[in-house]
């Protein structure tokens, strides 16, 4: 299903033949003839002529439980999934369903009224993003948690790259950044006991289909509709990206090194120097490396090296490439 889509919506403005998306796709043209009628009975409008072929002319932004239940390409991840049209936070919302929950359950809501960031602050989530949390009940021990953020952010900015061709950089700890703006924001809160963890919720938000008036103030905030030019399917880029989520954290317990190897190419933060705000200190030096902890290793200006295991990280400038450390 997923194929006719994405063969078209990367061919924004453009005819394409049946003939040459059938070949190219490796399925027949009744079967492109197929999924076209199914993609129109879900709102996407497609204009077909005999002569040239089939137009995407309009991408629906809906999100139906059905119909991603349907598209999922996972095991677990997202197999349980709650949706409400409005909520406080999917944090609470997965929160409140905690207890009854299957490890993977994912809540989606299409706007939150007090979405949050870390430390308390405030998210904006209007209509057009995704905002959702992964419910995980792992095996680990609590102090192992960040392990968690670490392979999340890493399947997300695996999914924007590689569904839309953008240059996504990871921020330490955990934002998305296109060049210095913020595209998607991670808040994983966890409940634990001392040495088990009794779930994990990791809030997503990805600042989808929203235009440059979403962030009243933010000078640096973005949108996927912002760089693209174009909006998105919100449903391809969920399905996508719980695929990646269950890849990476199975690659997580299986090997920790791999996720922290692609944390470092996919990182913007490494390498340059950066200020980091811890509470009551700031600690200025550059960013050489993180850990399998998720920690961020930073060579101060005297030369020592410190371990940070949480705080907010200031981009100052980029190094220069006889500065770089390995
Ligand atoms: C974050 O916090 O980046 C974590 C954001 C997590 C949001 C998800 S949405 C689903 C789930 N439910 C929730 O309630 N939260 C999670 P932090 O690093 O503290 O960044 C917060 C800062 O980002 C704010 O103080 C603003 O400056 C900025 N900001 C607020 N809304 C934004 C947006 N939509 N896009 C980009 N930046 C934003």
């Amino acid at each position: 299903m997923l194929d006719v889509l994405s063969y078209l919506m990367d061919r924004p403005g453009s005819w394409v033949s049946g003939e040459e998306m059938a070949s190219s796709l490796g399925i027949s043209r009744a079967a492109v003839w197929k999924q076209i009628q199914i993609l129109r009975s879900r709102g996407y409008s497609i204009l077909s002529s005999t002569r040239k072929g089939y137009l995407l002319a309009q991408v629906p932004d809906i999100l139906d439980r059905r119909s991603i239940t349907r598209a999922l390409e996972t095991g677990y991840l997202g197999r349980e999934l709650h949706y409400q049209s409005e909520t406080s936070s999917t944090n609470d919302l997965a929160r409140s369903v905690v207890g009854s929950a299957r490890n993977g359950a994912v809540v989606l809501s299409e706007i939150q009224t007090s979405g949050r960031g870390r430390l308390g602050r405030e998210w904006l989530s209007p209509r057009g993003g995704v905002w959702m949390s992964l419910i995980l009940k792992p095996n680990l021990p609590p102090a192992l948690a960040p392990r968690i953020n670490m392979a999340v952010g890493v399947a997300l900015a695996r999914t924007l790259s590689e569904l839309y061709g953008l240059q996504v950089g990871i921020k330490w700890p955990n934002d998305l950044l296109v060049g210095e703006k913020k595209v998607c924001g991670i808040l994983t809160e966890i409940s634990a006991e001392m040495d088990r963890l009794n779930y994990v919720v990791v809030g997503v938000g990805i600042n989808a289909n929203l235009d440059g008036g979403a962030f009243p103030g933010l000078w640096n905030a973005t949108s996927l509709q912002q760089e693209l030019g174009r909006r998105v399917s919100r449903e391809e880029l969920i399905v996508r990206f719980l695929k990646e989520a269950e890849r990476s954290l199975e690659d997580m317990t299986s090997d920790l090194e791999k996720v922290r190897q692609e944390w470092c190419l996919r990182s913007s933060t490494l390498n340059r120097l950066v200020r980091i705000e811890l509470a009551g200190e700031e600690l200025v030096g550059t960013a050489r490396s993180i850990d399998q902890e998720g920690a961020l290793l930073i060579e101060t200006e005297e030369g020592t090296m410190r371990r940070v295991l949480a705080g907010d990280c200031i981009h100052l400038r980029p190094v220069k490439r006889d500065d770089q450390g390995r």
